[in-house]
């Protein structure tokens, strides 16, 4: 049995205890970050659904305050489920959530301060005229949740949507309003795919092709694009499209149909759900938050007495580079936290070796690698194998394949005779249609010697540009969390791992190359990170 306060994170958000699942309504006000999110206040597992809410001044550093809206009315008796937050004109915060009545109805509501001026939005009253959304006809009554934030329609006119199913097609239901308050269903919704489930926590915000700065505003300029976000509900991962916004038709049009409607790109392939963005005004950008369960069971919950992280908050941008894609990276303040740091220069791993990075000790780490993009054309050319990249996906074999160019990467939370690792690494390799690809995968396989943990391998591709010699990699590693960013923030995945020898000081940190290929690593930096104390006020 191991210590389970070893599993607790140290730098990424978690209540006190109890169980933690979607962010919720996530915002800057007057100098505080605002963070609310779906939590049960008396146990460890899902249920009696309230709004936990937090503050913090850097996105890092957080304090807990009372809970801002528990289920009391007939309409959110069942729970006081996920929603967004939408600024008045008046600069005044507002809160749209989804209920759960006595008869499980899905309802949508209006929640505002107490008292605008206190900047910590302590006290929220509900509307005597909740609920001011029922179901639509067609769409079943447990098929209707999680309202966005609002935005202006070009008649100023208020916009939102609402997730839906309708036949198995998932929709985002689109609602018009002068108030806030009276929503009038539209016709048209602002997007739906066909056999795509449920839709929950949908996100719909503006990208900037030009540059790094956010956007608040649903223009219709063309330096200007759109991000729609689906929480899958059959499959519970998240899926974005980006795409194009008709501000007269009110619809949404992905770019790629055929790759982005599906809905077809992820934010992250591994744990990472129910996301919900925010425009952060104060530094002009747009942040995500993510949920992260657990890969354990419902034992190891109950016996360490909460379940449940939110990923480090992401700043998200779209990719100039590529076109195709977002950019996500760690919001920059997490830097404040790190401390002593090891680096090294120019590390040859040759096929099959193991090289301890010295000096990277402890559970807390943030890592920053950059290798060699391999000469794959000479080396092919010179009779090298060449694995068909159909042949390879990250699960089949995981860090113990062996092919040409790859696996290579880091072992982290790692124990000194490498029983327990986990393995992040990419993988190159040559397709049918004559392209060669790289895939970033994270092996959880040997993670933990516990007997109850999922260990899937997670994985897909990560686009490699003609002009980038280099591979690049940032991984945060927090006691039971793996936060992997490939080649600049280009696609991430999240892991949840439970060492039980490699946890704090006994737990090292190593490069990796089971290639049959020699691998150059160009630097690795690596900060061992501090502690947040994260306490209530
Ligand atoms: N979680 C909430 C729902 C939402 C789901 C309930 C997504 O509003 O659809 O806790 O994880």
């Amino acid at each position: 049995e191991v210590a389970s306060y070893l599993h607790r994170t140290s730098f990424h958000f978690q209540p006190e205890k109890n169980w933690m699942n979607d962010p919720n309504g996530p915002m800057y006000y007057k100098g505080y970050y605002h963070f609310f999110y779906q939590y049960n206040p008396n146990a460890p597992v899902w249920g009696d659904i309230v709004w936990g809410h937090a503050v913090s001044t850097d996105l890092i550093h957080w304090l807990y305050l009372d809970i801002a809206l528990v289920p009391d009315q007939w309409y959110d008796i069942q729970g006081v489920w996920s929603g967004s937050i939408t600024m008045r004109e008046d600069g005044v915060p507002i809160i749209l959530y989804t209920g759960s009545s006595h008869a499980s109805e899905q309802t949508q509501n209006i929640a505002y301060p107490e008292d605008p001026s206190d900047p910590l939005l302590r006290k929220w009253v509900k509307d005597p005229e909740n609920p001011i959304l029922r179901h639509p006809d067609g769409i079943d009554i447990r098929d209707f949740r999680d309202p966005t934030t609002a935005w202006k329609d070009v008649d100023g006119h208020w916009l939102m949507t609402v997730g839906a199913k309708r036949h198995n097609m998932g929709v985002a239901l689109l609602y018009k309003s002068k108030d806030l308050k009276h929503w009038e269903l539209q016709e048209n919704f602002l997007h739906g795919v066909a056999n795509t489930g449920m839709w929950e926590c949908i996100d719909f915000y503006p990208v900037s092709v030009l540059g790094y700065r956010g956007l608040d505003s649903y223009s219709a300029a063309p330096s200007v694009k759109y991000v729609l976000k689906a929480s899958l509900d059959d499959d519970r991962h998240d899926y974005y499209a980006l795409g194009s916004y008709n501000v007269k038709s009110k619809s949404f049009h992905a770019d790629d149909p055929s790759r982005d409607t599906g809905i077809g790109l992820r934010y992250d392939y591994g744990k990472f759900y129910a996301s919900k963005s925010f425009y952060d005004a104060a530094q002009q950008r747009r942040i995500l938050w993510g949920w992260a369960n657990e890969s354990d069971s419902e034992a190891a919950d109950y016996a360490k007495g909460w379940s449940s992280v939110q990923a480090i908050p992401r700043t998200i941008r779209y990719d100039s580079k590529t076109m195709r894609n977002l950019i996500q990276e760690p919001v920059e303040e997490l830097k404040e936290l790190r401390g002593p740091r090891v680096s090294q220069k120019s590390v040859r791993l040759a096929p099959g070796s193991v090289v301890e990075v010295h000096g990277a000790i402890g559970g807390q780490l943030d890592i920053e690698v950059v290798i060699e993009y391999p000469n794959v054309t000479k080396l092919s050319q010179n009779g090298a194998l060449i694995d068909d990249g159909d042949h390879f996906d990250c699960s089949q074999g995981g860090a113990a394949h062996r092919g040409t160019f790859g696996p290579f990467g880091l072992l982290v939370l790692a124990d000194e005779s490498l029983n327990e690792r986990t393995a992040v690494f990419f993988y190159i390799s040559y397709s049918k249609e004559g392209k060669w690809r790289t895939r970033l995968c994270s092996d959880q396989t040997k993670s933990s010697m516990l007997p109850d943990v999922d260990t899937t391998i997670y994985g897909s591709f990560v686009e490699v540009l003609p002009s980038e010699d280099f591979l690049s990699l940032r991984v945060l590693v927090d006691r039971s969390i793996v936060e992997s960013f490939g080649q600049g923030g280009r696609m991430t995945i999240t892991s949840r791992v439970y060492p039980t020898m490699a946890t704090d000081t006994a737990s090292h940190l190593y490069l990796f190359n089971n290639a049959t290929t020699a691998i150059t690593v160009r630097s690795i930096d690596v900060w061992q990170m501090r502690s947040v104390a994260m306490h209530a006020i």
